[in-house]
């Protein structure tokens, strides 16, 4: 049977990433040509697996996060929270009081598998000199590297950030633990305290201690990994994302925990990106002449697409289950927020023709219109151009509705962490 390749662990969904385009075929990598000389000869099961082919690899473009620092900055911390686990979790880096690590651990993302962080020990924990650690931890695998500094950034820091930017390797350094220099700093100013003029002391602070030891133009974003949406890591995410290479830049996006509702917007930017790929294949295999495969492909497509829109969003049911127990929310209360048929529950086959019964109505009018536009590109029969639109349309139905639940759960969630943040500082003033 024909289906798209799924993650390794079925609790995941696919890794649905990465083409940038929305416009159209574009399938340069895909051997468009090849494509096209299949559909001609009406092999279109030739036409099916390149395109299947084509999204396997698109779905699969790895990306290298190392996360290096001095012992006990927060880089676990950091490895955790950036991939939206809890540090109790069975597969969280270890926190804390553990040995630390002397060798490269590798941290697959928990729902894309091809997205790791590296936790890497600190230069001063190896002994090894800058040029050598670079070497012992097999710098050329990673995008990308992040240096972590809890407090002024060290010597070695300083001479590691040059060997990296030496090896024309992109570098992002992060003073962590913001949250923590904060409630130090307002302890003791009291009531002279100014969160924004402590954060420009401190960020001042960091670029002189770095430039003092040679580095050019560090820039350092300030970072709570007990609260990433405050601070500076929304804008430490735009700064990876544009300085990533286009073609993994929907990856990261993606990959990136969801706190705020900008980056549930760019999701579904990328989300929808991809639509038109999923709804070719399916028109291509409407084509293919045997019995009963296209809608095979098509409910499979669906239910894997759909999966992987609800973790992305979060809107699966652990996902859910955590957000409840993390705000306070009954769950059912969480649930009454969502509109989406598909939003927190397990998608399987029948749950999807039972969706494309009830949706068929409103399809039907849409996909006359957008029908029209692909025909001539596929060149293939009228069944072909409606099982793309139905395709089409419901994805972008679903993708719209879903974005707007996770929307509403990010703005529960914050407000549910907003308060337990004032509780927690109103503690901290009466202890
Ligand atoms: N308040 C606060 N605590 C943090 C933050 N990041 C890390 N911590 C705490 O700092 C301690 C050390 O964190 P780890 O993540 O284990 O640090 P590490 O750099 O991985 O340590 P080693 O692996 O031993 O080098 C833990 O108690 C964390 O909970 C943060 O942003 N804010
Ligand atoms: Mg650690």
């Amino acid at each position: 049977m024909l289906i798209l390749r799924g993650s390794e662990n079925s609790s995941c969904p696919p890794n649905v990433v990465s083409s940038t385009s929305s416009k159209g075929p574009d399938l340069k990598n895909a051997k468009e040509e090849d494509i096209k000389k299949a559909i001609e000869n009406k092999d279109f099961l030739l036409a099916v697996s390149i395109t299947q082919k084509y999204l396997e690899n698109t779905n699969n473009i790895p990306l290298n996060i190392a996360v290096t620092g001095g012992s006990g900055v927060g880089k676990s911390t950091f490895v955790n929270a950036f991939r939206g686990i809890y540090d109790t979790d069975e597969r969280a880096a270890p926190i804390g009081e553990v040995e630390t690590t002397m060798t490269p651990e590798a941290y697959p993302h928990p729902t894309y598998p091809n997205v790791t962080l590296w936790d890497l020990p600190g230069i001063g924990t190896t002994k090894f000199p800058a040029d050598q650690y670079m070497k012992h931890v097999e710098f050329e695998k990673f995008d990308f590297f992040i240096l972590v500094s809890a407090d002024r950034f060290s010597e070695n820091d300083a001479k590691l950030a040059k060997e990296i930017k030496k090896m024309g390797k992109k570098l992002f350094l992060v003073r962590s633990k913001i949250d923590h220099s904060l409630s130090n700093v307002q302890r003791r100013q009291q009531t002279e305290y100014d969160e924004e003029k402590t954060l420009q002391e401190i960020r001042k602070y960091c670029i002189r201690e770095l430039e003092g030891q040679g580095v050019a133009s560090p820039q350092v974003f300030l970072v709570s990994c007990k609260d990433l949406h405050l601070y500076e890591f929304p804008a430490l995410q735009e700064t990876m994302e544009r300085e990533l290479p286009s073609h993994k830049r929907g990856v990261l996006i993606l990959a990136l925990p969801n706190i705020c509702k900008s980056t549930i917007n760019k999701k579904k930017e990328v989300f929808r990106s991809q639509i038109w790929h999923y709804a070719f294949l399916s028109a291509t295999a409407a084509a293919v002449p045997i019995p009963g495969i296209s809608f095979m492909i098509d409910v499979s497509i669906l239910v894997k697409v759909l999966q992987g829109y609800l973790f992305g969003f979060g809107l699966d049911k652990m996902s859910l289950e955590k957000c409840s127990s993390a705000t306070n929310t009954p769950l059912d209360e969480l649930r009454a927020m969502l509109n989406c048929n598909c939003s927190g529950k397990v998608v399987t086959k029948e749950f999807v023709i039972l969706m494309l019964k009830s949706a068929s109505v409103a399809l039907i009018g849409l996909a006359a219109e957008e029908g029209s536009r692909w025909i001539p590109f596929i060149g293939i029969p009228i069944a072909a151009a409606l099982s793309f639109t139905t395709i089409y349309t419901f994805l972008r139905h679903n993708l719209n509705e879903l974005s707007v639940d996770a929307e509403n759960i990010v703005t529960k969630a914050l407000a549910g962490h907003a308060l337990a943040f004032s509780n927690l500082r109103n503690n901290e003033r009466f202890n």
